[in-house]
């Protein structure tokens, strides 16, 4: 198990100068000895374009000796990672050998809304589900993961979601590493509790649903403290943050700089140097690292500084950790040791002024609860708590319209379905330059402005939802709907 540091403690978590000081003191190190598992590579086009999965329940060896009750896509846990190439259509079957109803909602994915599986395509217990993915989109990474009605914390958090590779050939144009499990390394970032005999433990409380499932223990692709064996020279890391509610604040344990050259929907148009990387549940970062001075290095994150304050956590869970070990092996050899100076010419974001604005507020618990602002109680978006049968938003199929979201009293990562965005001011000022990207989820804390192209189609009898992304919000209500016609 990862030890925490004692000293995270609810006096000091949402002080965010105790946590700079305090952050990078750890405990004792980890056992990094178990390698990074690398889920199995699918490419579609080694199958004819036809993927089959099966959503069932496993046993998973997080410790030796002693398996638990997980769940996953045609594997214990997790899923296979999907490479599908632009201009392919995928016919996906999806069999759901669960016990409870499922979805397979395509996060990242420029699809119609009948093609995705969100809460309108519920796959019934021992029933299949078939889809059709056309691929139109550049290369980037996107995952999937159910998204059932009001069961998609738990599903995720049992095990249920997979990684999926957009290829439309950029990587090989631009040089980039991109020989998966090698130097194109999928990472997959999930917190997680465990109970005494192994077994996974989801408290059901009302903290829960205030402020999402923690844990005390990272996973990467389902291993705790695993060890990566890497080239000695530049490797890409995909970075999926697919946990139910925590955000990592990434950084190396000798400080080095890596560069950001993707978002959520694709390539940068340069490189990004940086030495922290903040990444929110449902975001995507891929990121070259240097590993040509031979050296160790241990991925790490600080304790969750977007935790709310009011001595709500219990426990000392979503604290500073450390993540994975590299330990670049000589004998690998790398192919790839310069960084491309440019990666994409992305469009300017252009005149604004004329597009019809939107606002999103995101009621969160503790407001709700005290009756300060809204009459209903509980997570909401403008005052409604979801409502599968109630459309909250319609916008016109090939417009574009800026919306404005504001945030309760904690940060909530918010996810558009169906869309990818651009970010254009998060509290008043231009974001970073690794957010000015194309996105489908903004961790707004304050507020954010966004630009955002509606491409795909989505009726009324199978609208796309807007949602916070950590899991037991959206479950409880921070979610609403939208047709685009
Ligand atoms: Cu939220």
């Amino acid at each position: 198990m990862l030890t925490r540091r004692a000293f995270i403690s609810s006096a000091v978590i949402g002080s965010s100068n105790a946590l700079l000081t305090a952050k990078w003191a750890f405990g004792k190190s980890k056992p990094f000895e178990r390698s990074l598992p690398i889920p199995p590579l699918i490419d579609a086009r080694s199958v004819a374009n036809k993927i089959g999965l099966i959503a069932a329940e496993g046993r998973h060896k997080f410790f030796p000796n002693q398996p638990t009750a997980t769940s996953g896509y045609s594997g214990a846990i997790l899923g296979p990672t999907l490479r599908f190439h632009k201009g392919d259509e995928i016919a996906v079957t999806v069999e759901n050998k669960l016990e409870r109803h499922t979805t397979v909602h395509w996060h990242g994915l420029l699809i119609p809304s009948i093609s995705d599986g969100g809460p309108h395509n519920p796959i019934a217990p021992g029933t299949s589900w078939r889809t059709t993915l056309k691929i139109d989109q550049p290369e980037s990474t996107a995952w999937f993961h159910p998204h059932p009605h009001g069961d998609t914390a738990r599903q995720v958090y049992s095990g249920l979601a997979g990684m999926v590779l957009l290829d439309d050939g950029s990587s090989e144009r631009l040089g980039l590493p991109r020989t998966y499990g090698v130097d194109d390394i999928p990472l997959l970032l999930q917190e997680r509790q465990f109970n005494s005999n192994g077994s996974l433990r989801y408290d059901d409380g009302p903290q829960t649903t205030m402020l999402g499932a923690r844990g005390d223990t990272v996973i990467v692709n389902g291993a705790i403290a695993p060890v990566a064996r890497v080239p000695v020279g530049l490797v890409r890391l995909r970075l999926l943050n697919g946990s139910n509610a925590r955000n990592y604040d990434l950084s190396f344990s000798d400080t080095r700089a890596f560069h950001v050259i993707a978002s959520d929907g694709g390539y940068l148009p340069s490189p990004v140097r940086r030495t922290r990387l903040i990444i929110s549940p449902g975001e995507r970062f891929e990121v070259l690292v240097d590993f040509s001075d031979a050296r160790s290095v241990i991925l790490e994150t600080g304790a969750d500084q977007f935790i709310p304050m009011m001595g709500m956590m219990s426990g000392d869970v979503s604290g500073a950790a450390q993540i994975i070990k590299f330990e670049p092996d000589p004998t690998k050899v790398s192919k790839v040791h310069s960084i491309p100076a440019k990666l994409s010419t992305m469009s300017d974001i252009g005149r604004v002024d004329g597009l019809r604005r939107r606002q999103f507020v995101l009621n969160d618990h503790m407001m709700g609860m005290m009756g300060m602002r809204f009459r209903n109680r509980g997570l909401a978006i403008n005052g409604s708590p979801y409502d599968i049968n109630r459309i909250d938003t319609t916008v016109s199929l090939g417009s574009s319209e800026i919306w404005e979201v504001e945030s309760g009293m904690m940060a909530h990562p918010f996810h558009i379905h169906g869309v990818q965005f651009r970010i254009l001011s998060i509290d008043g000022r231009r974001p970073p330059m690794h957010l000015q990207g194309y996105k489908d989820t903004v961790l707004v804390l304050g507020s954010a402005e966004i630009l955002v192209p509606f491409t795909q189609r989505a009726t009324r009898e199978h609208p796309f939802m807007y949602h916070c992304h950590i899991l037991e919000h959206e479950d409880a209500g921070m979610m609403g709907q939208y047709v685009a016609t």
